[in-house]
């Protein structure tokens, strides 16, 4: 008896090894040709559209909406990163834009996501490429659409995914080593790139600290719904959740990573139902006294989640984020400055250090810091929050082009904030260029270096200094290559001109 479960318990075993193994090699790369017919392309759409095949392309006709597009299944896995390109071709419009997209599902509710777009001219083909890291989903449709242009008809070809393989260079030195007597030095990290652990251990061997790129926002961290249902007994209570922070945080902790906490109070990224009465777009705003109670409820909880959840993880928030108006210099008018006020700055940093641990820097952070009029309306702001005593600090966001990094007076910045006795952060710092010529490479380097030798002159005052993002392709600027490593995690020349500096 024994015996007979043994053998089918190993038969089982083998069975499910196999599986794995099956799985695990399941899927390597795809490329059509089309030879063959469709290979398994189908027309999405409510029944309108169709697909066929001609000299190695598909064409699909007959669509009645942006999203009517050819579509394939695809057994993705989950945290794997794909490489993904296909050739467009219109010949109707004068340029169209289209992307490549996902429906994705689970427990059979489906959601979808852009993962590359690009446009064609007319009568042109067109390369959309890119990379992308699955979430976990029960299954996988990629497909190609348009963005507007509902009823265009298109072809592709050459449409490829391939497992991306990640070839590091396991010599490159490591900036955070090499600055650790200076400054932290960091990076913005997305959720995408969260899930994938072997790129996550590249960048962790590169930064001292993380910040979540767009997760700790209100409209990723708000539960609207779930506000709305206890607004019905209690307008001022918040419903917040981190699930997609939570990933990346988990790292962190994990590996002994800190995390800048981007962003309490914005005005951009934080829904407007926020502001509203039962949480409803479209009813009035709420009182002061309302609002002031919903922001000390958000972040409390937030504060009380991550003490509970990742403690001593994060060592510092943007509290507010450029609340100062760039042409004028005063505050910029927004959902806070209506319903709380002229002071909604002051109130949100009292109301963050109230629950935030007693070692938490709070930071109010910005762009352009170093420009007419808005220079001065930061240094005004800052000058009352400073009298409050609730601020630690402020963040120079430093989004730069190569044309445009003017280091005298970003320095006499510097200095004004020291002067007022707070500290620094370089908090989201890019350098676009036009392209990707030796050149412009150079001139990159060269602005890299000299901010750099700035921040080292000013170190003894500066927490953290962070770039917005590790490699060129992942950038909310992209095709303006603003970072100091390309797509494959491979250093660009402003890499290596930064590290003379310590070498
Ligand atoms: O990097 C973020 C990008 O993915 C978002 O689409 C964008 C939306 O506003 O926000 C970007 O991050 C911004 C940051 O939160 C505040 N400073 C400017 C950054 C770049 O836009």
């Amino acid at each position: 008896m024994f015996k007979r479960l043994t053998a089918v318990l190993t038969a089982l075993c083998l069975m499910l090894c196999g599986c794995a193994l099956a799985q695990e090699e399941k899927f390597v790369s795809y490329h059509s040709d089309f030879s063959s017919g469709t290979d398994g392309w189908y027309a999405r759409s409510a029944g309108g559209a169709s697909i066929s095949v001609q000299d190695g392309a598909l064409t699909i006709v007959g669509r009645t909406g942006s999203w009517n597009s050819p579509g394939r299944d695809f057994p993705l896995e989950a945290g794997k990163e794909y490489a993904l390109s296909v050739q467009v071709r219109q010949d109707a419009v004068a340029s169209a834009t289209f992307m490549i997209s996902v429906a994705h599902s689970s427990l059979g509710v489906e959601s979808y996501e852009n993962l590359v777009t690009g446009a064609a001219a007319k009568g042109e083909w067109v390369t959309l490429s890119g990379t992308w890291t699955p979430a976990p989903f029960d299954n996988f449709i990629l497909y190609v659409e348009t963005v507007g242009n509902d009823t265009l008809d298109f072809s592709i070809r050459d449409f490829t995914v391939k497992l991306y393989e990640m070839k590091v260079d396991e010599e490159i030195p490591s900036l955070k080593e090499a600055f650790a007597a200076y400054f932290p030095v960091g990076t913005a990290v997305t959720q995408m790139e969260a899930r994938n652990t072997r790129r996550m251990d590249v960048y962790a061997s590169q930064f001292a600290i993380v910040t979540p790129g767009n997760e700790l926002k209100p409209d990723s961290v708000l539960d609207i719904a779930a506000c709305k249902k206890l607004a019905k007994e209690d307008e001022t209570a918040v419903a917040v959740h981190f699930n997609a922070a939570q990933p990346m945080l988990s790292y962190c902790r994990d590996h002994q990573i800190k995390v800048h906490g981007h962003v309490l109070v914005w005005h951009s990224q934080t829904p407007d139902a926020f502001f509203r009465e039962s949480y409803s777009t479209g009813k009035p705003y709420v009182s002061r006294e309302i609002m002031l109670a919903r922001l000390d409820n958000y972040i409390r909880l937030i504060m009380e989640y991550m003490q509970e959840k990742y403690p001593g993880v994060i060592v510092s928030w943007d509290v507010v984020n450029e609340a100062i108006d760039d042409g004028t210099g005063k505050l910029r008018a927004s959902n806070w400055t209506k319903v709380i006020g002229e002071d909604f700055v002051e109130r949100a940093f009292e109301i963050a250090r109230k629950y935030a641990p007693a070692d938490t820097r709070l930071y109010y952070n910005d762009y352009n810091s170093h420009l007419a009029p808005k220079a001065d309306g930061i240094i005004a702001l800052l000058t009352r929050l400073a009298a409050e005593g609730n601020i630690d600090g402020y963040g120079f966001q430093s989004h730069y082009s190569s044309g445009g990094v003017m280091l005298s007076r970003i320095r006499n910045m510097f200095e004004q904030v020291e002067a007022l006795g707070l500290r620094v952060r370089v908090s989201e710092l890019d350098i676009t260029i036009d392209n990707t010529s030796d050149p412009m490479l150079k001139a990159q380097a060269y602005c890299y270096k000299n901010l750099f030798g700035l921040y080292m002159e000013h170190a003894a005052h500066i927490d953290a200094v962070q770039f917005w993002g590790v490699t060129d392709d992942l950038s909310w600027l992209a095709a303006k290559h603003p970072l100091i490593f390309d797509a494959r995690i491979q250093p660009k020349p402003a890499f290596w001109a930064i590290m003379e500096l310590v070498q």
